[in-house]
């Protein structure tokens, strides 16, 4: 029995798996399997080819995809975001770790059964980094992939340990094993910074004040902000980390120094991104309410990252600064959807 080739997209109904899978939909050659905990809903349930409605801890589910599917990439989108985890710590490390160490395991019987690595694509996330301090952060500027790495949220922790756990299962799987060839998948992940889609807002997750605030304005509602005005992180227009997924799944191998690779496009301060959507929408009613402890997780986060390496090895460029994002992305769009 012939099994179908697909690229496999896990937590497909979430926030990027709706602009990923637009866009691999479009590409030719890309056949879409979207898995989620959920039915995904018809706008995108239509641009996958299949769809499965399952957990990604479910044993038996991941086995029907291996007799089903000849699976050749993964995106394994699925997590649970950074406040969301601070609620339920070991269910986040569950969904998080066991979550992404099964589908690490199904890259590699997928890698072995069809001789060529699987690409596992991870979006990992300025969570994975812990400033210890507003005086250091405030200081230090722009980090890079290997500084600073002590999170202090169970998403961050988890994060960082399935980025080692990807950079093992790529590289170091079984290595005591002498009975077959080592076939590990070919792992590459992204720390992004907070994303800001102009079709969806983020659930569960600390970045979350950015595109509230913006959604919240054009609904004609006012928004209390969580952080202090000067809280600075990095920030990227939702199309831009989706390129960035692709371009980094279409590079070349050997161009490739990391497995796991910082970017960013632009790190306004809270009350840069407040000032914006008072430009745009003039009747926003935004307060500053910090929450002292969502502030914690914020501050413990770069100001900003240096993204040096994905921009020398696999030619990564934002489209979008942070004026642009507001002005040819998020506001047009969004005052379509509110209309
Ligand atoms: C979160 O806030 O948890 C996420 C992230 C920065 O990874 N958006």
């Amino acid at each position: 029995m012939a099994r179908r080739q697909v690229v496999l997209v896990t937590g497909a109904g979430g926030e990027m798996g709706h602009g990923l899978i637009d866009r691999l939909a479009d590409m030719e050659g890309y056949d879409v399997l979207g898995l989620d905990i959920k039915r995904l809903n018809p706008e995108v349930e239509k641009r996958c080819t299949s769809t499965i409605v399952g957990d990604v801890l479910d044993d038996r589910l991941l086995d029907r995809l291996v007799s089903e599917f000849e699976i050749h990439a993964i995106f394994h989108l699925a997590a649970l975001l950074s406040t969301r985890s601070e609620f339920t710590p070991e269910t986040a490390h569950e969904v998080n770790v066991r979550g992404t160490l099964n589908l690490l395991k199904l890259g590699v019987e997928q890698s072995r059964w069809h001789g060529r690595r699987v690409k596992f694509l991870f979006p990992s996330s300025i969570a994975a980094f812990g400033m210890p301090n507003l005086e250091t952060k405030r200081s230090v500027g722009r980090v890079l992939e290997d500084q600073f790495n002590l999170p202090t949220t169970m998403y961050g922790c988890n994060k960082l340990y399935c980025e080692h756990l990807g950079f093992y299962y790529a590289n170091h799987y079984r290595q005591l094993a002498v009975d077959d060839k080592p076939q590990g998948v070919d792992f590459r992940s992204i720390r992004f910074p907070g994303l800001v889609s102009a079709f969806t807002v983020p659930h569960g997750g600390t970045s979350d004040y950015g595109p509230e605030m913006l959604h919240a304005a054009a609904r004609g509602e006012p928004y209390a902000c969580f952080v202090r005005p000067d809280t600075q992180i990095s920030f990227m227009a939702m199309p831009d980390a989706i390129d960035a997924l692709l371009a980094l799944m279409e590079a070349p191998a050997e161009d490739l120094t990391r497995h796991v690779y910082n970017i960013t496009a632009f790190a306004p301060t809270a009350e840069d991104f407040a000032r914006l959507v008072r430009e745009h929408f003039e009747k926003a009613e935004i307060t500053f309410e910090p929450d002292e402890r969502r502030q914690g997780i914020v501050d413990s986060w770069p100001a900003d990252v240096d993204d040096s390496a994905a921009r020398r090895d696999w030619g990564f460029s934002p489209q979008y600064d942070l004026q642009r994002a507001f002005a040819d992305y998020l506001v047009p769009n969004i005052r379509r959807r509110y209309e």
